[in-house]
């Protein structure tokens, strides 16, 4: 099944909750990040992982390891079941993300290549297939690849086997679910379902598409249940 996950990037705790609420019955996790949690404080962690959905933490760690291992422990002490960090950093960094996750019997996401146009800039030309490499090297649980390059994506695919791919850019970006969500282990929505005047629809129209996964013919390898 191809997870959906809402990335929930509201101002408000209430907000939030609210959202949460509604769009949970269509949800596989949700992923937070600083919009939220610098307006509500990591405490929303708390509230909003006792919904009992996973809670993923998107602060795209890209620090030295020492505070980054600083970071996923204050994560992962509220609740999260995951963490995102940058691979840009090396290898050191990414480690302590991802023995800190594991530590904690929680997962770690290391971004790829992300979703909107400048990305190319820095992503393209080898450096995302490093990144994927590193992903493999330190057992990293997956990697965060784009929605709105399905053919950048499916190539990480072949580069980190049957790792997890989470895929941000549905929607609100551009990326077209149906294109990506069987190549994938979960598709990333924000706007598309928070900014909707009807979220629990929005999420519902969304949650169709988990049947995809492994529908991609031109998989060589069976995708992780
Ligand atoms: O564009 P949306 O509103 O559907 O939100 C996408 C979310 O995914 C948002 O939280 C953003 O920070 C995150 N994200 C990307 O959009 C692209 C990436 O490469 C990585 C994370």
């Amino acid at each position: 099944m191809t997870e959906v996950i809402l990335a929930l990037d509201v101002g408000t705790r209430d907000a939030a909750v609210s959202i949460a609420e509604k769009t949970g019955p269509y949800l596989d996790a949700i992923k937070i990040g600083y919009p939220l949690v610098l307006a509500a404080g990591l405490t929303i962690a708390d509230e909003l992982s006792a919904g009992g959905l996973p809670l993923i933490a998107d602060f795209k760690v890209a620090d030295i390891p020492n505070t980054s291992r600083l970071i996923a422990e204050e994560v992962f002490s509220h609740g999260f079941s995951g963490i995102i960090c940058h691979g840009f950093v090396g290898r050191d960094s990414v480690l302590a993300c991802v023995d800190t996750a594991h530590d904690h019997g929680g997962e770690c996401y290391v971004v790829t290549e992300m979703s909107h146009p400048g990305a190319v800039d820095f992503f393209h030309g080898g450096i995302a297939e490093r990144i994927a490499a590193l992903v493999c090297e330190t057992g990293a649980d997956g990697i965060i690849a784009p929605a709105t390059r399905p053919e950048r994506t499916q190539m990480l695919r072949t580069l980190i086997g049957t790792r997890k791919i989470l895929s941000p850019g549905v929607g609100a970006q551009g990326g077209d679910p149906s294109a990506i969500a069987g190549i994938v282990d979960g598709i990333i929505v924000g706007r598309a379902i928070y900014e909707s005047a009807d979220p629990a629809g929005a999420a519902q129209q969304y949650a169709q598409f988990r049947s995809l996964r492994g529908t991609n013919p031109h998989l060589p390898y069976p995708l992780r249940e």
